[in-house]
């Protein structure tokens, strides 16, 4: 199964557009793993997949604590996502994305700025033989992105003026990617997004709540899944949190 069709699967039996980024820090190490699967199990009805990135695998180790909260999440049929923001050659890129789905994650995802050859094409490769998932960055969600992705370049395809995110938006087509990362704080972007790609891609939408993204507007631009984070796991109530979100985006996008 690709991981797009996993990952819409499982939306439609959690009734949630809700992907957990579990960002969890702690002053005591031990405590972190304990605390990440008290938070992952208290959400577990409200979210279709978990995204972990290096702010816990540097603690907890990809092969010990990471593996376990991986193995957690698949034993409550949620998906696990890296993000590991991939952006090195080739070889490396291609190892580094082995580990990760050796230890079980279903999908990584990769930053279009480091090109196909020689960069990203082994790990497509890799992620198709191993039948995993790639999701592109195409718009982040802080202020800078506008100096990367939303700088104004010459498309070498047409040889005219284009966005920066317009080209990565069609790369991820061209590539096959299995969805496409845009933030919520700018939902114009993703409108302009989801005119370029279309239905074929899912879109994810980080950076509602703390980061003043909205979830109604992000989901009406265009948004399929929302990544959300501290506003579910520093809330008091994580799983109240968590469901009220989902009842939100419920109610602009039913899963
Ligand atoms: O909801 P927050 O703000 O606590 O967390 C947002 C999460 O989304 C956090 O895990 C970030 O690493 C991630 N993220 C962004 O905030 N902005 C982006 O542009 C991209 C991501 C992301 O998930 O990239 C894959």
């Amino acid at each position: 199964m690709l991981f797009s069709e996993l990952i819409e699967k499982r939306a439609h039996e959690k009734c949630s557009r809700i992907v957990l980024a579990l960002d969890l820090e702690t002053r005591q190490r031990r405590m972190l793993l304990n605390k990440s699967l008290r938070t992952l199990r208290a959400v577990k009805d409200y979210i279709c997949a978990v995204k972990v990135n290096r702010q816990l695998l540097l603690p907890l180790g990809l092969y010990g604590g990471v593996q376990t909260l991986v193995s957690e999440a698949h034993r409550l049929r949620i998906p696990a996502i890296m993000d590991a923001k991939l952006n090195d050659v080739g070889h490396t890129n291609e190892a580094i994305a082995r580990h990760y789905f050796n230890a079980g994650f279903d999908a990584i995802i990769a930053s279009p700025f480091v090109g196909w050859k020689g960069g990203l094409e082994p790990v497509f490769n890799l992620s198709r033989k191993m039948s995993r998932g790639i999701l592109l960055l195409t718009y982040m969600s802080h202020e800078g992105a506008t100096e990367g992705y939303g700088q104004r370049v010459i498309d070498p395809s047409t040889g005219k003026e284009a966005y920066q995110f317009e080209i990565f938006a069609k790369k991820a087509v061209d590539w096959n990617a299995d969805g496409i990362i845009v933030g919520a704080t700018q939902p114009e972007r993703i409108a302009d997004v989801r005119r370029l790609v279309g239905e074929r891609l899912p879109i994810y939408s980080p950076g509602v709540g703390v980061q003043g993204g909205d979830a109604s507007r992000s989901l009406n631009a265009g948004a399929t899944y929302l990544i959300v984070g501290r506003s579910v796991f520093s809330s008091r109530n994580p799983k109240c949190a968590a469901e009220e979100i989902r009842n939100v985006a419920n109610q602009t996008l039913p899963a």
